[in-house]
């Protein structure tokens, strides 16, 4: 029977993961977990476990206790927290990582599911249409921890033929949660301004253009990830995944076409660094021809459906 385990379910990602992961395979099947004890009132009537992703032993406790199959590790410190923290960074995302590796090889689990970033990118990248095989010099504690990730997802995959897939995530946007450390983090916190109806002060430039993806393409894209068939996923580093590109003023326009006096400014900070050396837009076309990726929203869509979610919350 599969039985998942989620680390980090509190997080953006996850309480939105976590919950498609219920309605297809059970409240039983499910065991969602977060260092936050506060996150278990997120998932009523699911499993809940506090857990420490850098706390092996306990780890492999509750793989144990729960007969785990398949893990999404989730857990990890964003790009702008990392800079801030950057051993801390890399403690959290790799250990816990290669950790989950190492169980997954030694406990034969199904599947683990790991997320990767545009950060693995740098300034030395091709800007535009960023291709998936093509120099990668981070210079970000957060970039350098997904990037060395993905090499260590190859290595178990090559060397020990664990099934770990992932995906290169862009920018993610969602209602659900609030914006949790990251430089892309902006184009979450403009929807909420615009909805309480006070002025935004965005921390980027208005022309600083980024890949971005609406939460519920960025939940199916990993559900058909992992749903693929194991001969259909040929890049086991990570896959470059692509939907929207934009900048501040581009989603500050398709907020104005619903609320006309919203207001902004810009007030560059050191995150703007952080978005000068990542992709602009990004070439998904392996993750196209592979399992047939395909996005469904665009920016007015999604600034449609975020206000008109953010208003009933
Ligand atoms: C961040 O901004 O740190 C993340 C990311 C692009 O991985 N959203």
């Amino acid at each position: 029977m599969t039985k998942i385990l989620i680390t980090g379910a509190g997080g953006q990602l996850g309480s939105e993961l976590t919950d498609a992961l219920v309605s297809k395979y059970g409240s039983d099947a499910v065991i969602a977990s977060d260092i936050n004890e506060q996150a278990r009132s997120l998932f009523p009537g699911a499993i809940f476990e506090t857990l420490d992703v850098t706390d092996h032993l306990a780890m492999k406790a509750l793989l144990e206790k729960h007969q785990i199959s398949q893990i999404y590790h989730l857990a990890a410190i964003l790009s702008a927290t990392a800079e801030k923290k950057p051993l801390l960074a890399w403690q959290i995302n790799m250990d816990s990582l290669l950790s989950i590796l190492e169980l997954a090889r030694e406990k034969k689990l199904e599947k683990v599911y790991w997320p990767s970033s545009i950060a693995v990118f740098g300034p030395n990248s091709p800007r535009t249409h960023t291709p998936q095989n093509c120099i990668q010099e981070p210079q970000t504690a957060y970039g350098i921890s997904k990037q060395a990730g993905e090499r260590w997802c190859n290595y178990y995959f090559q060397k020990y033929g664990v099934d770990v897939r992932s995906l290169r995530y862009p920018g993610l946007i969602g209602y659900k949660s609030l914006p949790g450390g990251g430089t892309t983090d902006y184009a979450v916190d403009i929807y909420h301004h615009a909805v309480r109806k006070t002025p935004f002060t965005c921390f980027l430039k208005e022309d600083t253009a980024l890949p971005m993806m609406y939460m519920p393409d960025a939940i199916r894209a990993t559900m058909e990830l992992m749903d693929a068939p194991k001969e259909r996923i040929k890049i086991r580093s990570s896959y470059n995944i692509s939907s929207l590109s934009f900048t501040p003023k581009e989603i500050f326009r398709s907020i104005l076409m619903h609320n006309p006096k919203f207001e902004i400014t810009y007030c560059p900070d050191f995150r703007q660094e952080i978005a000068d050396g990542w992709p602009q837009s990004i070439d998904d076309s392996d993750a196209v021809a592979d399992w047939g990726w395909k996005p469904a929203y665009d920016l007015p869509r999604m600034t449609q459906d975020m206000l008109a979610n953010l208003t009933l919350k």
